[in-house]
């Protein structure tokens, strides 16, 4: 596969003709429902650049939302892809199994974090994997409610949109919603919901969430905990200090799965193979896909052996979950991560983006907050900083920006006031830079 040339070019008005004539067909074959953040129609995608059918070459912030944490096409995955699919591309995991599956079954019960014995299985996304997680705490514990956070993002199926926070887009006129799902205070220092200052926000919100948990639920009810040990959609989101590990010790105490929804955050993207690492917390069960695939579809679910042994043979499945080329490209995927050291390039990442975002702070009255992690960073707009007045306006006009002068970077948060970068952890340096000071101009141009 050759590589794109790694730089940003904007040879035409964005979006170019060839995109706008796809556009106009898009609108007349497609439902609007589908949503849209780019004008523009991809060709081809390599490292830090995705190429569009007008030629214009966008520096890549979003990686196809955390999915491209190893590049597209990387050299490995293409390679397995392509070897795997010129054996078999399917025979169904629960018909004939492959060695494929099984192996990388071995390897994320190998990286999940934890001396203990695990079990993995695979299905084709990250809410079908959020639902298994469920099923099988479910099935584990004998009980049915079911706890998720604000903020949250957790899918678009029955189960992933109620243990959604966001209403809209995401829930309003889906309804009725899954029973048995209540909603706790996640840890967001800059806006604690409990009104503790920053540094007190992680105790805070893990007491008032425990209390929620114990006094109006029932510990004893209780049979999952759905977190993400640092929120995407929400915003990236970092709690503070203490909340995973005190809500953790409550689940050990009470008899409730932890899950951690990994699916975002996980696979290398925070510097850590998981995100919930930086918190030294042993989720029961974790979810993963976007990254683990390298690009192709597949999600995954990994648990302690006592928890998934639990369900009855034949209730876990899916016609495809677990695909012999997803399952080929994954290892590819992992085995990108582990030789071209992309932990510690996610790190090192993260410093880069320290050093140019946060000066954004001191300088501009519409930035309410910065935060950063490894590879994820996001920057929350405000109309009113002592207010934080969320900005969701803002934000549209420094995307808008981005997107025109041949940036990809995203939105997020409950507000709309959230801009969010993820690059390709393999992005070169220099284009890295060359990114981030479009989306600074673009923010003090504010
Ligand atoms: N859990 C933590 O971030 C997907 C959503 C894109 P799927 N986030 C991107 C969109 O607009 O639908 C996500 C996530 C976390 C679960 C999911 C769901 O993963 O593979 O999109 O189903």
């Amino acid at each position: 596969m050759a590589e794109l040339p790694q730089r940003r070019a904007v040879v035409t008005e964005i979006p170019g003709p060839r995109s706008q004539e796809l556009m106009a067909r898009r609108r007349a074959a497609v439902p609007a429902g589908v949503g849209a953040t780019m004008p523009v129609f991809a060709a081809r995608a390599s490292g830090g650049v995705v190429l569009d059918v007008d030629g214009n070459s966008f520096i890549d912030l979003g990686a196809g939302i955390a999915v491209l944490n190893v590049g597209s096409s990387a050299p490995l995955v293409a390679a397995a892809v392509a070897e795997q699919a010129d054996a078999f591309t399917h025979t169904c995991f629960q018909v004939t199994p492959y060695e494929g599956y099984v192996a990388l079954a071995e390897k994320l019960n190998a990286l999940v974090p934890g001396e203990v014995e695990r079990r993995s299985f695979f299905v084709n996304s990250g809410a079908e994997a959020v639902e298994n997680a469920v099923k099988v705490a479910r099935a584990a514990t004998g009980r049915s409610a079911v706890v998720a956070f604000d903020h949250a993002f957790h899918g678009r199926t029955l189960m992933g949109m109620t243990l959604t926070a966001k209403a809209s887009p995401y829930k309003r006129g889906f309804g009725p919603l899954a029973p048995e799902v209540y909603r706790l205070p996640y840890s967001y220092p800059y806006r604690c919901a409990c009104g503790a200052p920053y540094e007190e926000c992680g105790p805070a919100c893990a007491a008032a969430a425990i209390t929620i948990m114990d006094r109006q639920i029932g510990g004893d009810r209780i049979a999952a905990l759905v977190v993400e040990p640092v929120l995407g959609e929400g915003g990236v989101i970092v709690p503070g200090d203490g909340f995973l590990q005190a809500l953790s010790a409550y689940c050990a105490d009470n008899g409730i799965v932890f899950v951690a929804d990994e699916v975002q955050a996980g696979f290398a993207r925070t510097g850590r193979w998981f995100s919930c690492e930086h918190s030294g917390i042993v989720p029961d069960i974790v979810t993963t896909a976007k990254g683990l695939g390298g690009g192709l579809p597949i999600g995954g679910v990994t648990g302690r052996a006592d928890l998934m042994d639990a369900v009855h043979p034949g209730g876990l499945g899916s016609t495809f979950g677990g695909n012999p080329v997803s399952c080929a490209a994954a290892l590819g995927a992992i085995a990108e991560v582990e030789t071209g050291d992309l932990l510690g390039k996610a790190v090192r990442i993260g410093d880069i983006f320290t050093s140019h975002l946060m000066p954004l702070l001191q300088d501009c009255e519409a930035v309410g907050d910065v935060r950063v992690i490894g590879g994820m960073a996001a920057v929350e707009f405000v109309s009113d900083r002592a207010a934080k007045t969320p900005d969701g306006a803002a934000a549209g006009r420094v995307l808008a920006r981005c997107h025109e002068e041949g940036v990809i970077a995203l939105r997020a948060g409950t507000f709309d006031n959230v801009v969010r970068i993820l690059p390709p952890l393999v992005i070169g340096e220099d284009l890295l830079v060359e990114g981030l000071e479009v989306l600074e101009k673009a923010i003090r141009a504010l």
